[in-house]
């Protein structure tokens, strides 16, 4: 069985990361796997959510699958709290899940930053809630950002002890699907951290939301360094040398999602701009940003005014995808001994 799963936290300001790292994958994977995409809302409490906040951005989510081209007739989408499967397998599997594979996530780490004591529980067993997401599914595939990885490998780990420690072979052992050539997408302000919706900085990220003015703006603002575009002599073997991505990381960032957006290799565009001032390649980025995200964030505005429609989409998801998880949840109880019908 070839099943996708992959979810989007609703916690505001989805930006072109979420787009070039997931969400465009999703729209791509929709012909070849049966897909369930998820506006995972109990992921986002795990940091503080105002509550009308939340219900707006779990509809601005929806609204980009289905504006970027998710068809919600083929594909399952659906918010997590409606099914609560997700729950329930994550209590289990935190039962699974080690204290120690859980302390050494990384994300956990950066999002607790110096006030660990103050963090939520669920921050912590966020990775926990991940596997029963996708494991109540069974799904064999997960798109997903670079950033990602660390929780898709402990997905693993916790699928494996599960199936030894019950001796079955229940759970799939799933494979990430990192793709395209934006795998991580920086912050326009500082090419060392990752693009993201909780950067105070607005100038850090392209919203999925934000008009053609906006976009050049934030391109033209976009740090860079004094040295012209340089060529594919920075390559070895098709990637980037690190030596390189360390020397220039603003550079190489903007020349990633350009390669991105036009769906070309990094090889190309480096080829294409060779020797060009930024000024002038930043206008080109801006055109092309301009013609891949203005039309889907217009649509996102269309679909935002009509509430109704999404919600009447994630409600019928909910459905299909709680059909899927019961029967799976259902013969977890039994290989546990839990009693029951
Ligand atoms: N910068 C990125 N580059 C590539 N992929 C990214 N993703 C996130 N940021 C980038 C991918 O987007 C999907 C959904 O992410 P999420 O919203 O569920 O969680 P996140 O990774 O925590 O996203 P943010 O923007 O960084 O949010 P905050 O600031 O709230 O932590 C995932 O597949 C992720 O890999």
């Amino acid at each position: 069985m070839r099943r996708v799963f992959s979810g989007v936290q609703p916690t505001g300001d989805l930006h072109l990361g979420n787009y070039l790292g997931a969400i465009r994958n999703f729209v791509d994977l929709q012909e070849e796997y049966e897909c369930l995409y998820c506006v995972v809302d109990l992921h986002a409490i795990t940091v503080w959510q105002d509550p009308i906040k939340l219900a707006a951005n779990t509809r601005e989510v929806a609204a980009s699958f289905l504006a970027s081209g998710i068809d919600p007739k083929n594909s399952i989408m659906f918010n997590q709290s409606q099914v609560p499967a997700h729950a329930e397998l994550s209590w289990i599997l935190s039962c699974v899940s080690r204290i120690g594979w859980l302390n050494r996530m990384t994300q956990f780490k950066d999002k607790a930053g110096k006030n660990r004591e103050n963090a939520s529980v669920g921050l912590y067993v966020y990775p926990n809630l991940m596997a029963a997401d996708i494991l109540a599914y069974k799904a064999s595939h997960v798109p997903v950002g670079e950033d990602q990885k660390q929780h898709l490998e402990l997905t693993r780990d916790i699928a494996t002890k599960f199936n030894n420690d019950f001796s079955v072979e229940f759970f799939p052992v799933v494979e990430p699907l990192i793709l395209g050539e934006a795998t991580r997408v920086m912050s326009l302000r500082d090419g060392k951290a990752k693009m993201s919706k909780s950067d105070p900085s607005d100038n850090s990220r392209i919203n999925l939301t934000d008009g053609t003015d906006e976009i050049v703006q934030k391109i033209r603002k976009a740090r860079t360094d004094p040295d012209v575009l340089p060529g594919p002599e920075v390559l070895i073997e098709g990637d980037l040398k690190t030596e390189d991505q360390n020397k220039r990381p603003e550079a190489f960032n903007l020349l990633s999602i350009y390669s991105a957006l036009s769906r070309q290799s990094l090889e190309e565009t480096l080829k294409q701009f060779q020797g060009m001032q930024f000024s002038s390649f930043k206008d080109e980025l801006a055109d092309l940003s301009i013609a891949k995200l203005a039309p889907i964030g217009e649509e996102m505005q269309r679909l935002m005014a009509d509430p109704g429609y999404v919600d009447n989409i994630l409600q019928e998801g909910a459905i299909r995808a709680n059909n899927i998880a019961q029967p799976i949840l259902k013969e977890v109880h039994q290989i546990i001994g839990f009693l029951g019908k």
